[in-house]
C-alpha cells in the first residue's frame, strides 16, 4: 500500500532499526524507497533535502520520533567499496556527517548480518569513511579530513558579552568555546541550551562563518571531566536546538584539530572526550597535511526493530514540522 506524502507517493510501511550510541539515538533507514537517482552521494542528499523534506520529517520528528533523533537513510553507495551509502538528517535538515550515527549505523549494519567483523568503508556526502567493527558494539571510525579555520574567534553575545571560541570543521561546522562560567551538568541542560543557541545567533548575526559563508549550526562549550580518566567533559548543541547525548563524533573531530593546531595533542596521543551525560569516545589523530585525520572510537547499542506506518488518514503523517 502507498501513501501520498505532500505530493509524492511512497510505501505505507516503512523498516527501520533504532539505536543509540553514547546515549544519542540514530533511526537507520533499512528500506530504500526514495527515487534520489545514482549521483554522487553529496548530489543525492541535496536532492533528499530540497526535495524530500516532508519524507525526513516524517522519519524522525514527532510522533515517532523526537528532536534529538538523527535519521541515517541507507543508499546504494556510487563507489563499490563501500558496504553502504548513508544520508544522515535530523528535526531540521540533513547532516554532512555524523560520528555517533557512524558508530550507530555500522552497530545496525552488524545486527542485521550486512557486516561481519573488520574493515568497512561507508558512503557520506562529505567522503568516504573508513570503519572497524569489533563483531558487536565497537565502532572505529576515521573522519573526513579536519581543521581549525580560526582560532580565538570573539563575539558579541546578547546578555553574555564576548564569548571567544575556534571555528573548525569535523564533517560539520563547530564554534568551540572553553572559557565559559557555565557548568556542564545534566541540571543545567535548560541554560546551557539557552546560552549555546544565542552563541549561535550571535555568529550568524555577525556573519561569522564557516568555508565559503556555511553557517556554524554546531556550539560546543567544553569543561572538566567527571571522570578522572577522562579529558574533558562537553556539551554540543545541534542544529535543531537538541542536545547530543553523546560525546559528537564531529565536534570531537573539531575538538582534535584545534587540539593538534596548539600542539597540545600529538598525532597517535589518545583524547577520551566525555559527553554531558558522561559517555566517552576515544580519539586520536594522523596529519594529513594542514589537517588532521581523527579517528573516533565509540560503542552503540540497538534498541529497536520497528515498522514505521504513515496513514493515509493520519493528519501528522508527514511528522510535526517546525
Ligand atoms: O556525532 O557527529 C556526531 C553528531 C552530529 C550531530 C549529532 N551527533
Amino acid at each position: 500500500m502507498s501513501v501520498d506524502i505532500s505530493g509524492w507517493t511512497m510505501p505505507n510501511r516503512v523498516r527501520v532499526i533504532d539505536s543509540h550510541t553514547g546515549g544519542e539515538p540514530t533511526r537507520t533507514v533499512i528500506d530504500d524507497f526514495l527515487p534520489l537517482g545514482t549521483g554522487s552521494l553529496a548530489e543525492r542528499c541535496e536532492r533528499f533535502r530540497r526535495e524530500f523534506d516532508p519524507v525526513r520529517s516524517a522519519l524522525v520528528c514527532e510522533p515517532r520520533g523526537s528532536d534529538v533523533l538523527v535519521g541515517a537513510l541507507l543508499v546504494p553507495p556510487s563507489d563499490p567499496s563501500c558496504v553502504a551509502g548513508v544520508i544522515f538528517f535530523n528535526n531540521v535538515s540533513t547532516l554532512g556527517m555524523c560520528g555517533h550515527g557512524t558508530i550507530g549505523v555500522g552497530v545496525t549494519l552488524g545486527h542485521l548480518g550486512r557486516i561481519r567483523a573488520g574493515t568497512h568503508r561507508l558512503e557520506t556526502p562529505v567522503g568516504i569513511v573508513p570503519f572497524d567493527y569489533d563483531g558487536a558494539n565497537t565502532v572505529t571510525l576515521s573522519n573526513v579530513p579536519s581543521y581549525r579555520l580560526a582560532a580565538n574567534v570573539a563575539v558579541d553575545v546578547m546578555g553574555l558579552g564576548l564569548v571567544r571560541g575556534d571555528i573548525a570543521w569535523g564533517g560539520n561546522w563547530f564554534f568551540l568555546v572553553r572559557e565559559h562560567p557555565e557548568t556542564l551538568d545534566l541540571s543545567q541542560i535548560d541554560r546551557l541550551t539557552d546560552v549555546t543557541w544565542r552563541i549561535r545567533q550571535a555568529l550568524w548575526a555577525a556573519r561569522i562563518t564557516g568555508a565559503n559563508g556555511a553557517e556554524i549550526d554546531h556550539i560546543e562549550l567544553f569543561g572538566p571531566p567527571g571522570s578522572p580518566e577522562n579529558q574533558s567533559r562537553n556539551f554540543v548543541l545541534c542544529p535543531g536546538k537538541a542536545y547530543d547525548r553523546s560525546p559528537c563524533g564531529t565536534g570531537t573531530s573539531a575538538k582534535v584539530a584545534c587540539l593538534a593546531a596548539d600542539g597540545k595533542l600529538k598525532p597517535g596521543e589518545l583524547w577520551r572526550q566525555e559527553s554531558i551525560l558522561g559517555s566517552v569516545f576515544t580519539a586520536s589523530y594522523q596529519t594529513d597535511g594542514e589537517r588532521v585525520l581523527p579517528v573516533i572510537s565509540g560503542q552503540a547499542f540497538v534498541t529497536g526493530e520497528t515498522t514505521l506506518i504513515f496513514d493515509a488518514g493520519d493528519p501528522f503523517r508527514e511528522g510535526i514540522r517546525a
